[in-house]
């Protein structure tokens, strides 16, 4: 079966009430090719106006969410309550979290099984620096985020990965074409070898990074690219070309 496309929007901690209802009726009414699959990903205090003012079709993902049912831990929030507000998926692990909040590949990993465990999908993150894409370590490095979530779970149905080099986000400076789909295709063998090969076949691998209008249609030729994961372009009508990459 092949892989259905996917697009999502990560806002990051940007918009407003009014901009965010803005980009909804935007998307609402937008000429989207209904192949992709797209999910947007406002700031938490936005995700329930995201829910209400989004059409049918489109989901809407947490940047984040905690490994504890309800209870004493301010500031967090649960599966269930994601699952309570109609919202079905959630990012996790991205490198500003990563290297901002020290967030660890364990907790990362203990994070993506309570939300599967749960019934959320998640949008896994992964990439490396430019240190360690100069000392030739990248497969190993998102290699071994990955593993420690493969030690917690062995159901990859639920799961988008997204390769994220950290060195191409909100810089402008993409990865190549040939650089992306080198690593995806080292994730997808990865997946093969460490999971299995039905996982490596259906698991979506996402590109993200500087992804625009004008660098996804090349992007999206590659044989291991499902996708993307869009921060900055997200916020503008550009996000309907890269919806539409595919088309
Ligand atoms: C990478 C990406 C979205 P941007 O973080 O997750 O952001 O497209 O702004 O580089």
């Amino acid at each position: 079966m092949p892989r259905q496309f996917f697009v999502g929007g990560n806002f990051k901690m940007n918009g407003t009430i009014k901009s965010i209802k803005d980009i909804i009726s935007g998307l609402n009414d937008a000429k989207l090719d209904g192949e992709t699959e797209v999910v947007i990903s406002p700031p938490s205090l936005y995700l329930l106006l995201a829910r209400e003012n989004l059409k049918k079709g489109i989901e809407v993902a947490a940047q984040n969410v905690f490994d504890k049912p309800n209870g004493a831990f301010t500031g967090e929030i649960s599966v269930e309550q994601l699952k309570d507000s109609g919202i079905t998926w959630t990012i996790l692990g991205h490198s500003e979290r990563r290297t901002l909040l020290a967030e660890t590949d364990d907790f990362v990993a203990s994070k993506t099984k309570v939300a599967t465990d749960g019934g959320l999908s998640v949008i896994l993150c992964c990439g490396e620096t430019l240190e360690q894409r100069e000392a030739g370590t990248t497969t190993d490095v998102v290699t071994s985020q990955l593993k420690a979530v493969a030690d917690k779970i062995s159901d990859w149905s639920k799961i988008v990965i997204a390769y994220e080099p950290i060195w191409a986000i909100g810089t402008g400076k993409v990865a190549s074409t040939e650089q992306a789909q080198e690593v995806h295709a080292a994730i997808r063998k990865w997946l093969s070898d460490a999971v299995s090969s039905d996982a490596a076949e259906a698991t979506r691998i996402l590109y993200g990074g500087s992804v625009s209008e004008k660098n996804c249609v090349e992007l999206a030729k590659q044989p291991d690219i499902d996708g993307f994961l869009v921060g900055g372009a997200s916020l503008k009508p550009a996000f309907y070309d890269i919806i539409n990459a595919k088309a």
